[in-house]
């Protein structure tokens, strides 16, 4: 019987503590998850961009759908940079996971920040989303000086 509560014990506690790594069957499928992430990110947050650098013509319209899609976007790469993702093909440097807080802290600061895009977005006003999108551009730029290889 002693045995049988002890597996049960296990398998509970496995499955506490378990959660990142059951999203992703294989390390490469958490590096090609966070990769997909953010190229999506990036392609709609320079969509944004143009608008907001005037190398497209301004539509709230289009800049707001955009933007929606970059603050959706932010909130998943994070789960892919899991224990034992660290090698393979990734530009990833190893200070995410000694420097863990620090890179949560990064994460936080571009959700925050791409909420604001998306809150700007919507007002209409050109020089909201231009101030913004420069706001999510330096978090995006201090997190990959930070914890990207080049
Ligand atoms: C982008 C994109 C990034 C960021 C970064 C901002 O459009 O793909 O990674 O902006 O270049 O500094």
């Amino acid at each position: 019987m002693k045995i049988f509560a002890s597996i049960a014990a296990a398998s509970a506690l496995l499955a506490l503590s378990a959660p990142a790594s059951a999203q992703f069957a294989k390390p490469e499928d958490a590096i090609k998850y966070r990769q997909s992430a953010l190229s999506v990110m990036g392609t709609h947050f320079g969509r944004v961009g143009a608008m907001a650098s005037g190398r497209a013509p301004y539509d709230a319209k289009v800049a707001a759908d955009n933007a929606e899609v970059v603050a959706a976007m932010s909130k998943l790469p994070w789960a892919g940079f899991m224990p034992g993702t660290d090698k393979g093909n990734t530009k990833a440097k190893p200070e995410i996971w000694t420097e863990q807080a620090k890179f949560k802290e990064y994460n936080e600061k571009l959700q925050a920040e791409t909420t604001k895009l998306a809150a700007a977005s919507k007002t209409g006003n050109l020089d909201s989303l231009k101030t913004a999108f420069a706001a999510t551009a330096d978090t995006c730029k201090a997190c990959h000086d930070a914890f990207r290889n080049k």
